[in-house]
């Protein structure tokens, strides 16, 4: 992937704007950035390699030379996705899912920011934002995708087995530009209808683990345990506890577990 392939590929998208970096610390500090210096809605920031790629609760994001896609889109709210901007995470999960289907990989999504395929985290969002005073200004949806085999952390680097397209699919994976091209496409697709029933109900269909038992993870406070049971309307997490009463778990920096 280079500036002119990656132009080519995404001609037809319509992007407010478009910065590409052989090599950057993170595209997420450069989109956060360009956000508060009035980048259009849909503006793109992606690089070849990232130094300080960054998940959750700075985790470092492997992003290695010419081997995974690294992007951030810039969305700047418009009056009706105001209401929903806490259903952005799944909005670019079922993106990303979306794509991934289309090469016939069926994924999962573990709540609230992993693409799981088999199991094995395959993508993760960091969404962060810009403020006005009390108003959101703008987004940005960090999104790591793992393309070539070599964007895959050795095991030692994981808290959770991954995976790349290559793994999956062999010769027959996309070239990265091609696959951003069909999550942007997905994504502007969903983007239109983020406040329907229907973003909620495919989200929930593609969740993992729903009906086992799992474990939250936040911070120092205690884990709370429940049987995976669905979403709220805003995208907020429902287990089920052994008295069957609802535990609704909000975004923030929790971790989801299996229970074996
Ligand atoms: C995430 O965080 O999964 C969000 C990752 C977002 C990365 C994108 S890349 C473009 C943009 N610019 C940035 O700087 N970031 C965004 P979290 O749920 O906290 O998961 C982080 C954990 O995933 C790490 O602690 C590792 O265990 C694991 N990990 C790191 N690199 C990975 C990779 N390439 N594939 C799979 N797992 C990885």
């Amino acid at each position: 992937m280079n500036e002119s392939s990656l132009k080519k590929s995404l001609s037809k998208i319509n992007l407010g704007g478009l910065r590409y970096f052989d090599s950057i610390g993170s595209t997420n500090d450069e989109a956060l950035a360009w956000a508060a210096d009035g980048a259009k809605d849909f503006s793109l920031v992606i690089a070849d390699e990232q130094t300080h790629g960054r998940g959750r609760l700075d985790r470092k994001w492997f992003t290695p030379k010419s081997s995974a896609l690294a992007v951030s889109l810039i969305l700047r709210p418009t009056a009706p996705m105001r209401p929903h901007l806490s259903r952005t995470v799944g909005l670019a999960a079922l993106s990303i899912a979306d794509a991934c289907l289309k090469l016939g990989l069926p994924t999962q999504i573990k709540w609230p920011n992993d693409i799981l395929f088999n199991g094995k985290k395959l993508a993760g969002i960091l969404i962060e934002s810009v403020w006005t005073g009390e108003d959101v200004d703008s987004l940005v949806v960090g999104m790591g995708i793992n393309i070539c085999k070599e964007s895959v952390p050795p095991l030692e680097n994981l808290q959770f087995p991954a995976t790349s397209l290559e793994d999956e699919l062999g010769e027959s994976a996309p070239k990265r530009e091609d696959f951003l091209r069909d999550v942007l496409s997905a994504f502007l697709a969903r983007r239109e209808h983020i406040g329907a029933d229907a973003l909620i109900a495919d989200w929930e269909e593609k969740l993992a683990f729903r009906g086992h038992q799992v474990q939250i993870l936040a911070g120092s406070a205690d884990p709370v345990t429940g049987s995976l049971d669905g979403l709220e309307s805003d995208g907020s997490l429902r287990l089920r506890d052994a008295h069957n009463k609802s535990i609704i778990i909000r975004f923030g920096d929790v971790s989801l577990r299996p229970i074996a």
